[in-house]
């Protein structure tokens, strides 16, 4: 380059800086941004929760899915893991992941927090931060104050520096500080008042040049919007009448837990729930989540919330577009998109129909926009509006452009169901010799004391039990409590019948008494605390008695969240029944040895460079406390990869030495409640949809393509915590498998497979009155001839193709409604001939 051009080039770069700096502000009916009222519809992305890799790709998707808006959480305990020894790297690269977004021409906002919730680990709270003297969280509390404004006051400089905030010419157009604290605000009184002004003002004190929200806090102090999160906030009503309708999280889904079956939320839903947000005023809302993502490492808090973090957002876990809800939602946004400036500016007016029935109209310099929302759950509405009639399905709202046209309904979906399937590497390269895993096994110890010795190093003894996250900082899930017991032949409790009673409030808890495995338990039903009580087999003299306990995640809401104790509270008693009565030995406040984590832990037993201890022989299977390694080849191609870990049990799981998680694939989810078809209508809650009962919890984990290399020597180690076998495990990848389809006429109906492969079949396509759902279409009493062909003609062996429903373009259907519908059915595969 020569000097000149870049000087040239240099020059204007700066002059964009000045130009771009964008005004943000608000009034009472929209963000503003350069004083432009505008209708923002964003989406929550958490950049830990997905790798470098995936976020242009993600960001992609959801611009072409008709966000203009990205959102996130900041995540404190994993940016500064140890006092003041902070991480960015990687994944945790906030500033590239904002910079990611700006690429894309988004907007973003930017949720600091720092408590975050989130299902997140600890609520996004370091455990060190608890451990400090004196400290109580997210109120009136000089040692929490401190340390949150220096985090705070960290990411804010960060942004600055980079330039993102749009006051800078970046994308950041909002911020948020604290988060839902007005949902647990009571418990902490006038401390708790103060507590939000003294957040106010420091937001305001960094002078950022955009707003700050608070959301789910009706008191928040000017000039902070308050902002709605829920599944519906189209009641919602900000606390001034300065101040825009906004909501924070909309919620696509629900998260999972272990032991739980799979939570969804129809697409009609969501778009109904949307529709009637800008329906009643709004022009700010977020998608919690649009992409969930994965809960990497041991992020994810709960307790007991998966590694999956998927959402049944319009996003799925991978990344894949999960249809049809990206693609109905896309429609919607478009729809309101072109409608930006009557809904910001017009005056709206609403007539009732009764039984839940409102039709509202918005009128701007002489252009109109119609809603007719139905929100009765169970009865359809036909209605005169402006002398003509239109039917508005049960739990649906309409638009209508110019307020004549209908142009969407939240209850008619026209684009794409995508059915995902996980395909075994094998069988898509038939011709590569299939791939059986080979395994290599070591135990973990669990024998813990030699001669009344405790073997290793100890992190702390105390006549007591204590607090695991004190004792830990969360550096590990599991802490051994570790003791022993004299028992002379005169003790009254000796007998040849000795039980061992242990409260506990880790999650789970295993108990060695000798060196012997005497048993373990874990918590169940959302309770996490629970009695262990086992015989247990003592002798004359010393016994040792060992027991670890694991966390499955620390809790991450509530007031008070913070302080709930994990791990063995006690008491910790030996109990003989002796005539009818129980005679108990306390051994409560024994003197107990506590050790930090698992052998294989401290070893790195996980690193592919450790190649000691490891065994080839009598591979044993289900034995408690066994690590598992094996070598494979990384799966063609650009789906995204999986492993299965079907015949285990507990543990957690690394690939090339990235932590992907914790599994338990034994957890099999409840029997009860599931269905086999979810209606759209009525209020949605958690249990409402859910499928695979009685099946593991999470089955799938992901594997980033990134952790792969790119050849056959990929390690795999697992940590097998209750037992099971590893001859199950395969690597598979996640495809669309097969789509179905159904639009009304005068919609385009466009099908698409992933990247790598093909329509090879077109397994139904009718024109008419087609009956069933998806995966079970049947032609009704009338259809087009020719629909089938017209679709094989124009749908085999591309990757994607779309057709206009109408009788010109599929033929006439000789049937008698007002509206056809066109059904279709199709497989994707990597080639056509089959
Ligand atoms: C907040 O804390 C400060 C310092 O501890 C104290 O002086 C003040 O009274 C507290 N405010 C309230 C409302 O309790
Ligand atoms: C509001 O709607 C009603 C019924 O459709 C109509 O009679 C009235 O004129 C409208 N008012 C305004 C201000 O548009
Ligand atoms: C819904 O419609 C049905 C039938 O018209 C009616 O009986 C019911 O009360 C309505 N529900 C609500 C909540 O308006
Ligand atoms: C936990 O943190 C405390 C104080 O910061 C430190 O003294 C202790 O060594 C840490 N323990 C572990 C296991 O990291
Ligand atoms: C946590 O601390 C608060 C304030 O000190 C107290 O009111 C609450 O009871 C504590 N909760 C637990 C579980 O210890
Ligand atoms: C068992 O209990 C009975 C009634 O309480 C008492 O009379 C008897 O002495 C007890 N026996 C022993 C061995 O303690
Ligand atoms: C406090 C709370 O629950 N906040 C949450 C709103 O809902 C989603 C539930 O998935 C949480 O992750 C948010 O942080």
């Amino acid at each position: 380059m020569t000097g000149r051009l870049a000087f040239f080039l240099l020059s204007l770069t700066l002059i964009n800086l000045a130009i771009t700096a964008t005004k943000v502000s608000y009034d009472s009916r929209a963000i503003t941004i350069d004083g432009k009222r505008r209708l923002l519809f964003s989406g929550s992305i958490h950049y830990p929760r997905s790798t470098t890799g995936m976020w242009p790709s993600l960001i992609k998707k959801a611009k072409e899915g008709g966000l203009n808006t990205i959102e996130t959480y900041v995540f404190w305990n994993a940016h500064e893991p140890q006092p003041r020894q902070y991480d960015f790297s990687g994944n945790l690269d906030l500033v590239k992941f904002i910079k990611t977004i700006q690429k894309e021409g988004l907007y973003a906002v930017l949720r600091i927090g720092p408590y975050v919730c989130a299902e997140w680990n600890y609520g996004g709270f370091p455990v060190w931060l608890h451990n400090m003297p004196n400290m109580e969280f997210r109120t009136n509390n000089t040692a929490y104050m401190n340390e949150m404004q220096t985090f705070t006051t960290l990411i804010v400089e960060k942004m600055k520096h980079a330039n993102l905030f749009a006051s800078q010419g970046g994308p950041i157009i909002l911020a948020q500080i604290e988060n839902e604290y007005g949902n647990i605000m009571s418990a902490y009184g006038e401390d708790g008042k103060e507590y939000v002004k003294w957040c106010a003002q420091l937001a305001e004190s960094y002078k950022i040049g955009v707003p700050w929200i608070m959301c789910q806090q009706s008191n928040a102090p000017d000039p902070m919007i308050n902002t709605c999160n829920g599944w519906y906030c189209d009641q919602f009503k900000p606390n001034s009448k300065n101040k825009p309708k906004m909501w924070t999280e909309n919620w696509t889904g629900w998260f999972k837990n272990w032991g739980g079956q799979i939570p969804h939320r129809t697409a009609q839903d969501v778009a109904f729930a949307v529709a009637r947000f800008y329906q009643f005023g709004g022009t700010f809302q977020n998608y919690y989540m649009y992409h969930g993502g994965t809960n990497f490492g041991r992020t994810s808090g709960g307790p007991y919330i998966t590694t999956s973090y998927d959402y049944d957002a319009p996003l799925d876990e991978f990344g894949n577009l999960n249809q049809p809800k990206w693609g109905h939602l896309k429609q919607l946004h478009e729809v309101l998109k072109s409608m930006e400036e009557v809904l910001t500016h017009g005056t709206s007016n609403n007539t009732h129909y009764g039984n839940m029935m409102t039709a509202t109209a918005y009128r701007y310099n002489g252009k109109s926009v119609c809603f007719l929302g139905n929100a009765n759950a169970t009865s359809d509405a036909t209605i005169m509006f402006q002398s003509t009639q239109y039917t508005v399905p049960a739990w649906s709202v309409s638009i209508l452009k110019d307020c004549t046209t209908e142009v969407y309904n939240t209850a008619k979906v026209n684009v794409q169901t995508s059915i995902m399937a996980m395909k075994d590497d094998e069988a898509d390269n038939k011709d590569d010799e299939p791939t059986s895993l080979n395994w290599q096994w070591m135990h973990e110890p669990h024998v813990q004391m030699k001669d009344g010795q405790v073997l290793g190093s100890v992190s702390t003894k105390a006549p007591k039990l204590m607090d695991q996250k004190v004792v830990t900082n969360d550096t590990s899930d599991y802490l051994w409590y570790i003791t022993s017991v004299d028992i002379s032949k005169n003790d009254p409790i000796w007998s040849n019948d000795i039980k061992l009673r242990v409260k506990t409030h880790g999650h789970v808890l295993h108990v060695f008494v000798n060196g012997g495995q005497a048993g373990y338990q874990y918590a169940q039903h959302g309770k996490y605390s629970f009695t262990y009580e086992a015989k247990i087999k003592l002798k004359q003299g010393k016994n040792e008695i060992s027991l670890l306990s694991g966390t499955v995640g620390l809790p991450n809401y509530g007031a008070h969240f913070g302080n709930v104790s994990v791990g063995v509270c006690g008491p910790v008693h030996l109990v003989a029944v002796k005539n009818n009565t129980e005679v108990v030995k306390d051994i409560t406040n024994n003197v107990w040895s506590y050790k930090v984590g698992l052998n294989g832990e401290i070893v790195k037993q996980y690193s592919p460079d450790n190649k000691k201890g490891w065994n080839s022989n009598a591979l044993p299977s289900d034995r408690v406390f066994v690590w598992y390694k094996t070598i494979f080849k990384s799966p063609k191609g650009t789906d995204p990869v999986v492993v299965d870990l079907r015949g285990l049990g507990k543990g957690q799981a690394w690939v090339n030495g990235n932590n992907i998680g914790r599994y338990w694939t034994s957890y099999l989810a409840d029997e009860n409640d599931c269905i086999s078809t979810c209606d759209y209508r009525g209020t949605y809650h958690p249990k409402k949809c859910i499928t695979k009962c009685g099946r593991p919890s999470q089955r799938w984990y992901h594997i980033p393509r990134s952790f792969l290399r790119n050849d056959d020597q990929n390690t795999l180690v697992l940590f097998e915590e209750f037992g099971g076998h590893p001859y199950d495990v395969k690597l598979a990848t996640v495809t669309v498998d097969k789509i179905c389809a159904n639009a009304y006429e005068g919609h385009v109906l466009e099908l698409a497979c992933s990247e790598d492969r093909v329509i090879s079949d077109i397994k139904f396509a009718s024109f008419g009155v087609p009956k069933g759902e998806c995966g079970s279409f049947e032609k009704g009493q009338c259809e087009s001839p020719t629909a089938l062909s017209v679709l094989r003609r124009r749908c085999l062996g591309k990757q994607g193709c779309s057709v206009e429903v109408s009788e010109r373009m599929l033929g006439p259907s000789g049937c008698r409604v007002p509206q056809n519908r066109l059904a279709v059915e199709a497989v994707c595969d990597i080639t056509t001939n089959k």
